[in-house]
């Protein structure tokens, strides 16, 4: 058996240096069925395009804890954990780091839907979410979300 590469094994191009981050997402559902997107900001990475809310774990947290967190602080609305259910998981490679994603629906919270961070909303039909401009780590989330709500 030849073994060309033994004085130099192959390995992962970037072992040890790939930077995980961990983010948690929510498609808020309405009474018609339609899901909430939200606009990042100017001034924010990928500013402009549409995503799904949610936003990094702190540390300790667990994802329902991030994610009922970032909902209050984004949305201005109070959700519990019985209130979410997972739905899938987005795994993207970015340049710079790789972004582990999962994606919890959720039907059921208090207070009204308010943007706190400046951010456009719209509450958007499943199969109408693919005209909104989304980060490369949402678009493999529209399917599952067309295959639940359609
Ligand atoms: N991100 C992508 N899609 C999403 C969310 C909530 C976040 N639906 C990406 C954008 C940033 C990173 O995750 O690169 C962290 O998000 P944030 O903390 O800036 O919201
Ligand atoms: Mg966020």
């Amino acid at each position: 058996m030849t073994q060309d590469w033994v004085d130099s094994p192959p390995r992962p191009p970037e072992e040890g240096k790939v930077k995980l981050t961990l983010v948690v997402a929510c498609a808020l559902i309405d009474v018609d069925n339609r899901v909430l997107i939200a606009q990042r900001p100017e001034g924010k990475q990928l500013a402009g395009l549409w995503e799904f809310p949610g936003g990094k774990f702190e540390p300790g947290e667990r994802p329902e804890q991030a994610l009922i967190r970032e909902l209050c602080e984004e949305l201005g609305i109070v959700t519990q954990e019985a209130c979410l259910a997972p739905l899938t998981f987005a795994s993207h490679a970015y340049e710079s780091f790789h972004l582990l994603m999962p994606l919890y629906i959720c039907r059921r919270w208090q207070g009204d839907v308010t943007p706190k961070e400046g951010q456009a909303l719209k509450w958007v039909r499943a199969n109408k979410l693919r005209d909104y401009p989304m980060p490369p780590a949402d678009i493999p989330l529209i399917p599952p979300l067309i295959d639940l709500l359609m």
